[in-house]
């Protein structure tokens, strides 16, 4: 679909005011919010993470993309969370010391309000003991770790121990993703769940406080 190509396109030249008035005019011709996310903007942050890696472009490219992506996906939240729907369960999300990548953690926590959790977001470059902290502080079921970087996933096993440390492990169901992320790291490190993209991250964390209310 033309508009869809076009979004991706405006995303990828950091465009973030064209992008705004293009999810709006994609969704008032009909476009569902998920096509606009996963064939607009999401294929155009594909294309330029794509060209970082083989420094086609570089970090303030990068930047300014990231900027028109959350220009877009703010338009989309309202229709991909619902709304006025009474919160099942409370869940703290935030992206592990050292990791600036927020793009992915701020999808997951949209996708868990949609399902009618509350979500505390704790931000990004966020210390171990800050995730347990925050996680007793605002009494919640499920801590979520995101982690985009090789150097920085390790950090999700700190924050497991942390729990162990200030024995409350057994309170919390810790879950962790992002792109390096996957199944056998998350047993390796003793965290409860994996999931590989948002919407899926949203089910478990959803089926996981059901199953323990
Ligand atoms: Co960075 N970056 N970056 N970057 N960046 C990557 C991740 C990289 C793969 C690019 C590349 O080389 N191809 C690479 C990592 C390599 C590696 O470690 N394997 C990389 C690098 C190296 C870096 C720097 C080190 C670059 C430098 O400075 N030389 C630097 C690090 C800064 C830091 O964090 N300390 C850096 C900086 C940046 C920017 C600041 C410029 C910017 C971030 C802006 C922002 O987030 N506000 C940026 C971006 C945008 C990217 C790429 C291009 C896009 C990431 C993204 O937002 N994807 C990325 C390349 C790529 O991914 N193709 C890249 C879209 C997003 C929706 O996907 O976050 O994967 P993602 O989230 C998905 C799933 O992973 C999952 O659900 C989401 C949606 O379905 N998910 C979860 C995420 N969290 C989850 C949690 C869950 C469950 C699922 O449960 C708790």
């Amino acid at each position: 679909m033309e508009i869809l190509d076009q979004i991706s396109e405006a995303l990828q030249k950091g465009k973030a005011k064209d992008v705004k008035q293009m999810v709006q005019d994609a969704l008032d011709q009909g476009v569902s919010a998920s096509d606009v996310l996963n064939k607009g903007l999401l294929v155009g942050m594909g294309i330029i993470g794509g060209k970082f890696k083989n420094n086609e472009v570089y970090v303030p490219d990068v930047l300014i993309a990231a900027r028109a992506m959350k220009a877009g996906t703010e338009i989309l939240k309202p229709l991909l969370a619902t709304q006025g729907v009474k919160a099942i369960g409370k869940v703290l999300i935030g992206t592990v010391k050292g990791d600036l990548h927020d793009i992915g953690k701020n999808l997951v926590a949209m996708m868990m309000e949609g399902k009618g959790l509350e979500v505390v977001d704790v931000g990004t470059d966020v210390p171990a003991d800050t995730f347990i902290q925050k996680a007793i502080e605002n009494d919640v079921r499920v801590i979520c770790c995101s982690a985009l970087l090789t150097t920085t996933m390790g950090e999700m096993k700190n924050v497991v121990e942390a729990a162990k440390a200030a024995g409350v492990r057994d309170r919390f169901i810790i879950m962790v993703g992002g792109a390096p992320v996957n199944e056998t790291f998350c047993k390796s490190i003793g965290a409860d769940l994996y999931t590989p993209d948002a919407a899926s991250a949203a089910d478990a964390a959803f089926a996981a406080i059901k199953a323990r209310a």
